[in-house]
């Protein structure tokens, strides 16, 4: 059976991922830092198929790369990495916002993709045909607004990340994605606003977000197309999530 490795597998994309493709028999190896979680979830997935959980900070570059290199046997031939570790902080000006939340968001987002990419290259370039990498990216890389400052430039680097990578990967046989989100109910609000129920209630209220499993899907999809296509973006927004138009100061 073949073998998905998801970062941030404890919420949101990556849990739904998880079940997604638990329900199609593969194995699994997921990780997070929240150990609590990932027990439950072997718990909850280990009896229908294979499940290794890491508990790991994707910006501990040397802790990655000692789990990737103790990977056991059985869990070694991944056929699909996916890179969804991240988050957002500090949802107000960028002049207002204190530079260590920018240092986290730039630490996981893409220091923490790029070390967990690092590590599982061989990996995957050892597995060829039919091997994937899928970012997570998102709307945020492509289109500014207010309040997106580091968040956005972090994932406008995990779209160009993944290009160049596939330059690279000509010929290994490892694909690239990257999957990149509109407004999706998650705990991502509840991160980003530091715990407000209220505030991460309020933004979903109404409206008609994306959900986890939605994401998943598409996760799911590109992961198993056939070896000879590569989708190399996937924009996905909510049907009721459009752009905003320029904003003008005026005197
Ligand atoms: P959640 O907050 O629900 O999940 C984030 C996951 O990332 C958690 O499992 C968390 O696990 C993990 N994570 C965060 N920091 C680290 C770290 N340092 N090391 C290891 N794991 C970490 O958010 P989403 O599911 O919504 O977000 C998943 C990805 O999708 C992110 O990259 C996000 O930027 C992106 N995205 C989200 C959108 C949205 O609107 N929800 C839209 C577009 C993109 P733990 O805390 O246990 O470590
Ligand atoms: C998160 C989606 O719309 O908040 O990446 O930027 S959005």
């Amino acid at each position: 059976m073949p073998i998905a490795m998801i970062t941030g597998a404890t919420s949101g994309f990556g849990r739904a991922a998880a079940y997604r493709f638990a329900a199609a028999g593969w194995s699994l190896v997921l990780t997070g830092r929240r150990s609590e979680r990932l027990e439950a979830l072997e718990q909850e997935l280990g009896d229908r198929v294979r499940v290794l959980t890491l508990t790991l900070d994707v910006r501990d570059a040397e802790a990655v790369a000692r789990a990737v290199e103790a990977l056991p046997a059985e869990f070694r031939e991944v056929t699909c990495l996916v890179n969804n570790a991240g988050l957002a902080l500090a949802p107000k000006p960028a002049q207002e916002v204190d530079l260590a939340d920018w240092h986290t968001m730039i630490d996981t987002n893409v220091t923490g993709l790029v070390n967990v990419t690092h590590a599982m290259l061989p990996r995957l370039i050892a597995t060829g045909a039919g091997a994937s990498i899928i970012n997570l990216g998102s709307v945020a890389g492509s289109w500014p607004y207010p309040g997106g400052h580091v968040y956005g430039a972090t994932k406008a680097f995990v779209e160009q990340f993944g290009y160049n990578l596939r330059c690279d990967l000509k010929g290994t046989g490892v694909r690239v994605t990257d999957i990149s989100p509109g407004m999706a109910e998650t705990e991502f609000t509840l991160v980003r606003t530091e715990g407000d129920q209220a505030a991460s209630d309020a933004l979903y209220r109404g409206t008609t977000p994306l959900q986890a499993e939605d994401i998943a899907e598409q996760i799911f999809h590109v992961a198993t197309l056939p070896d000879h296509i590569n989708i190399n973006r996937l924009e996905v927004m909510p049907t009721r999530q459009t752009w905003s138009p320029f904003t003008i100061d005026r005197d």
